[in-house]
């Protein structure tokens, strides 16, 4: 629309003068002119710059089904010609929210056979902290009200969610509550020392349990995580972690929060984390790529040891949002799910992550600045490394890490830098062309960064 009056407006003006973005440090962010984003398709994004931008992080590691995507349109559009919009709290309900309920309870894991609804991955956990906290009261026991989280977790932006996170940055800017605690993370490559990763994975878990000790079983609600820790740096625990986590919460009638809002649909090769590392949780909390992202939705997935006390003896749970169960965000999930079961996502996610490591090894395993190369399914993360034999970190973490995020996005790859790992989480749809595209493009950007900063590394 060559026209078109938008082609005269100056967006990045705009922006810097009125619009305040998430995570950002303004001061910085407007010495630098934004990239406005106006399209995408498959896995690609187009800029107003007509660059075309492989998108390694499917949006915000939501974006599964990949972009451009018709049906999911139709969906919506369907269902705002239909009913755009009703409640689900005064003894009423829509179609698509009591089909989507039955279908994620058939597909979840274990007795998770409930589903409560909200917007976004925090509304979801903060939802699923009330829940266990009432559970508890409902028993008697309000005193068992201590949430464990754990460092570098991530459970999302309100003041519940970010308290239960274990991001120290957060907890600084008024989002560290009482009554929350935190242990180390299964970071093998950060803490693991000489130890080996199975044994590491157990070491780990213990430190769960000598919490527990310190604060008493009796005041603990319940322990939350993620089965991969994604913004904290993907995360990827040894197999030994979550069983070792099973039976700690089990031994002190601990709930288990299982944070599935980056791992679910198929993320790390299995529907769910929880399959993929045998976590047996009491909740569970959905978002993203529910809807592949197209539209907010979000979920709780909530056990039969819970939803038995929640409907049978709290009596009415004073919770829920306005938009609880959309129509127009659950007609869209149940035809993202369609997408995902037909074209076998979760499968693809195993042998195309499978593709995608051999191709790292093989560009970057012997690259000087690369520490670790790591995945499960789609997902997985590249250590950047002062040393790689002691694997020591760079001084002042995240500033390597952002020279290469940005070499990349000069190179139009979208990757994440957190600290000084390099993380993907690409659509699930990723073909093996541009699996090649993202290989070389990112190792393009590793060999630049490695160019700037030799001179700090062993
Ligand atoms: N739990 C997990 C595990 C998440 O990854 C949330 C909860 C919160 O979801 P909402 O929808 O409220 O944002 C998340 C979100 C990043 C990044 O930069 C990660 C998330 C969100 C924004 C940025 O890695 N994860």
């Amino acid at each position: 629309m060559p026209n078109d009056i938008s082609d005269r407006i100056d967006w990045q003006a705009l922006d810097a003068a009125h619009h305040l973005h998430p995570f950002t440090d303004h001061r910085a962010l407007h010495q630098e002119k934004i990239r406005i984003i106006t399209a995408a398709d498959g896995v690609f994004l187009s800029d107003d710059a007509d660059n075309r931008i492989l998108d390694g992080m499917a949006g915000l590691w939501c974006v599964a089904a990949g972009y451009g995507r018709h049906e999911l349109v139709e969906a919506a559009s369907s269902q705002m010609e239909t009913l755009p919009f009703y409640n689900t709290f005064f003894k009423t309900a829509t179609k698509p929210v009591i089909a989507l309920a039955e279908r994620l309870t058939a597909m979840a894991p274990g007795d998770l056979n409930h589903a409560f609804f909200a917007c976004s991955g925090s509304e979801a956990v903060d939802s699923a902290l009330r829940m266990a906290r009432t559970y508890w009261i409902t028993k008697g026991r309000p005193e068992k009200r201590v949430i464990v989280g754990r460092e570098y977790g991530y459970h999302g932006s309100t003041t519940l969610g970010a308290s239960a996170g274990g991001m120290v940055d957060m907890h600084r800017q008024a989002g560290n509550e009482p009554d929350f605690a935190h242990v180390m993370p299964p970071y093998w490559y950060g803490y693991g020392g000489q130890m080996r990763h199975d044994e590491f994975g157990v070491y780990a878990a213990r430190q769960l349990e000598a919490k527990v000790k310190e604060i008493g079983a009796n005041r603990i609600a319940a322990f939350i995580g993620e089965p991969i820790q994604g913004a904290g740096g993907v995360i990827i625990p040894p197999e030994t972690y979550w069983p070792e986590i099973n039976r700690i919460c089990k031994e002190n009638d601990i709930l288990l929060i299982a944070d599935e809002v980056i791992c679910g649909f198929g993320r790390t090769g299995r529907m769910f984390g929880c399959e993929t590392f045998g976590i047996t949780p009491d909740l569970m909390t959905l978002a993203k790529a529910i809807t592949s992202g197209y539209i907010p939705l979000s979920a709780v997935l909530v056990g039969d040891r819970v939803a038995d006390v929640l409907i049978n003896e709290t009596g009415e749970f004073y919770h829920g949002f306005t938009y609880s169960g959309h129509p127009v965000s659950c007609a869209v999930a149940l035809a993202n799910l369609d997408i995902l079961e037909r074209e076998n996502l979760t499968a693809r996610a195993e042998t195309m992550g499978i593709l995608l490591r051999e191709k790292l090894h093989t560009a970057l395993g012997d690259h000087p600045i690369v520490g670790e190369i790591r995945g499960v399914g789609l997902v997985g993360a590249i250590e950047l490394t002062a040393d790689k034999r002691t694997r020591r970190f760079f001084e002042k973490r995240g500033r390597v890490g952002a020279i290469c995020r940005d070499f990349c996005f000069a190179n139009n790859l979208v990757m994440r830098a957190v600290r000084d790992t390099m993380v993907y989480s690409p659509p699930l749809t990723i073909s093996e062309s541009e699996i090649n595209m993202l290989v070389e493009r990112l190792t393009a950007a590793i060999t630049a960064t490695y160019e700037r900063v030799r001179g700090e590394m062993a």
